[in-house]
């Protein structure tokens, strides 16, 4: 449970090796570490620190629907992925504004320039919501989770719809020990905004409850995990849902679990609070299949956290 998230905290802070890595911010980390949660006993939103459930379930079912295009999240306010799309537009050839190059780092330290990035984000905002043939170009990350998730290219030009074919087997054949979807498709790692930094996950039933099993290759602790357990610990709730069993475990098992250097005063904050009793999701779509339900269909109830804790994000 969230014990297990706050022990990793500490053995990173205690034990973690000093590395650089691609952002240039510096991290303490840690290689293979394993987080379980009881989705029994509640559902796994931090209470250490607020965590905004409405960001993560639009996020999630963004690459339910196979989307890869901002332009929907931007339509639910959720800004969480702007800095991946609009790095792309500012390499292209045709962004004719100020200098943005390393956009994030130099946001963080130089107060002016923030000013202009924060400028350019917003028209970069603007263009992809009003102008189709601008959001069709710059909007879309490549083929990231979404697309590999729903849309799989074969070398025979066939699609493979993973999330589908998934759930279909978790209903006809659930001991099949064959319950995956795999992000890392390694002839697209060169053309995706990001690689899949949550690589594959796999079901598992049992006592008709379901469980899932993620392997996330990079770990973003303070920032980025938080929303992966909910996430995943919400993708799991709507299968089961879809499929009419109850819910199991998930279990959560890290490759390189990080925490970014100038995040570590915020982790020690959070480290001297004290663990509140987890919220419970509610799924107000009785009939609705996970294709279909929408953001207004979920709810969190009971779900009183510590205040959240702003962090710079590295880019
Ligand atoms: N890159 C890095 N460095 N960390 C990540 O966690 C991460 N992701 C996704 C892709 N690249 C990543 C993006 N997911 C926030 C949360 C998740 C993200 C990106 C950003 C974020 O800023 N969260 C704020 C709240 C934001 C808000 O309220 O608008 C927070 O304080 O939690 C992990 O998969």
């Amino acid at each position: 449970g969230e014990q297990g998230y706050i022990e990793l905290c500490r053995q990173i802070l205690d034990t973690g090796k000093d590395r650089d890595d691609r952002t240039n911010t510096g991290t303490y980390s840690v290689f293979g570490h394993q987080i379980r949660f009881d989705l029994q006993k509640g559902f796994p939103l931090l209470t250490t620190k607020k965590v905004p459930f409405r960001l993560i379930a639009t996020e999630l079912l963004w690459f339910i629907k196979g989307d890869t295009n901002i332009r929907y999240l931007l339509e639910h306010n959720n800004n969480i992925w702007n800095e991946w799309a609009f790095e792309k537009w500012i390499k292209s050839s045709e962004y004719t504004g100020p200098d943005m190059t390393n956009f994030g780092i130099r946001s963080q330290k130089d107060a002016a320039f923030k000013e202009e990035y924060d400028q350019q984000m917003e028209l970069f905002k603007e263009k992809i919501l009003n102008d189709d043939a601008f959001a069709e170009k710059y909007g879309d990350l490549g083929s990231v989770y979404g697309k590999q998730w729903r849309d799989w290219q074969t070398s025979k030009g066939e699609s493979i719809d993973q999330l589908k074919e998934t759930i279909e087997a978790i209903k006809n054949n659930p001991n099949s020990r064959r319950h995956i979807v795999s992000a890392w498709n390694p002839e697209d790692i060169p053309t995706m905004a990001l690689p899949p930094c949550h690589t594959l996950f796999q079901f598992y039933v049992a006592d008709g409850k379901l469980s899932c099993q993620l392997y996330q290759r990079s770990a973003d602790v303070f920032i980025g995990v938080p929303f992966n357990i909910a996430s995943y610990a919400l993708l799991t709730h709507l299968i089961a849902h879809e499929c009419g069993l109850e819910v199991g475990e998930f279990v959560h098992t890290f490759g390189d679990a990080h925490i970014y250097s100038n995040h570590v005063e915020q982790v020690n904050l959070q480290l001297e609070r004290d663990i509140r009793e987890m919220p419970k999701l509610k799924i107000n779509a009785p009939d609705k299949s996970i294709f279909d339900i929408d953001i207004t269909d979920l709810e969190i109830e009971n779900y009183h956290p510590h205040p959240a804790i702003k962090a710079p994000i590295a880019v």
